[in-house]
């Protein structure tokens, strides 16, 4: 019962600080959300790849993407199937960080980039989003490695960081668990949910869920 009232009362603070956006209500748990099964990933044949329209295709090992400077975001996050987990504390990368750092040039007709995951799960996102400060390539979660369900060893994690309304914010699909590679494209391509009929923008505050 406590915590069925304080869950309400969470939920009602959040509300007022208007960070619920229409149709999503407050979880406090971290549910788990993926298509297929969890894969055992070995970090010493694991890699995380760059192509497509880049200067130069980059590939990077476990120990090589862990010396890059990490960044550390408070995001809340919000799932299509209307769940959203408020202030989550992720820690990884984020793509300008890697462009800053010389290793990644980005050609000038990239538009979009596709997501790659273990086992062929893909989603799409513009770049423009993608290099956005909401969008991080995450190793931890609350400080510690992100558990095997929810992306181990790296996943990419989008969400809404409070007061940055400036920032364009998609629903959690359009982060991949267990990310090994990022594709740069000139077309819009479409990834495994949106292909099914889940939004292509997935904004948050539009409720775009799907295309029906
Ligand atoms: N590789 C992979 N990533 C994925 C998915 C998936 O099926 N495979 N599902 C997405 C969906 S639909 C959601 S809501 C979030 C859920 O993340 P969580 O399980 O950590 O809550 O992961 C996204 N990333
Ligand atoms: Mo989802």
């Amino acid at each position: 019962m406590f915590n069925a009232f304080k869950r309400k009362a969470d939920e009602e603070k959040m509300r007022s600080e208007g960070r619920i956006p229409p149709g999503q209500s407050l979880t406090a748990r971290f549910p788990v959300l993926h298509y297929g099964p969890v894969p055992k990933t070995d970090l010493t044949k694991w890699d995380l790849k760059f192509w497509g329209l880049v200067e130069e295709p980059l590939t990077l090992n476990w120990d090589q993407f862990n010396q890059l400077p990490k960044t550390t975001l408070k995001m809340d996050l919000h799932c299509v199937t209307k769940w959203s987990m408020f202030d989550s504390e992720w820690e990884g990368v984020l793509i300008k960080t890697l462009i800053d750092q010389g290793l990644l040039k980005i050609k000038p007709q990239a538009r979009f980039v596709l997501q790659h995951a273990e086992y062929g799960y893909t989603t799409n996102l513009p770049l423009k989003i993608m290099l956005q400060d909401n969008f991080l390539m995450a190793t931890h979660y609350d400080g510690q490695p992100i558990s095997a369900e929810h992306g181990y060893p790296l996943r990419g994690v989008i969400g809404a960081i409070p007061g940055r309304m400036d920032l364009e914010t998609p629903y959690l699909w359009k982060g991949a668990k267990w990310l090994r590679g990022l594709e740069f494209l000139s077309e819009d391509q479409l990834g495994f949910w949106e292909e099914a009929g889940y939004h292509n923008q997935a904004d948050i505050w539009k409720e775009q869920r799907t295309v029906y």
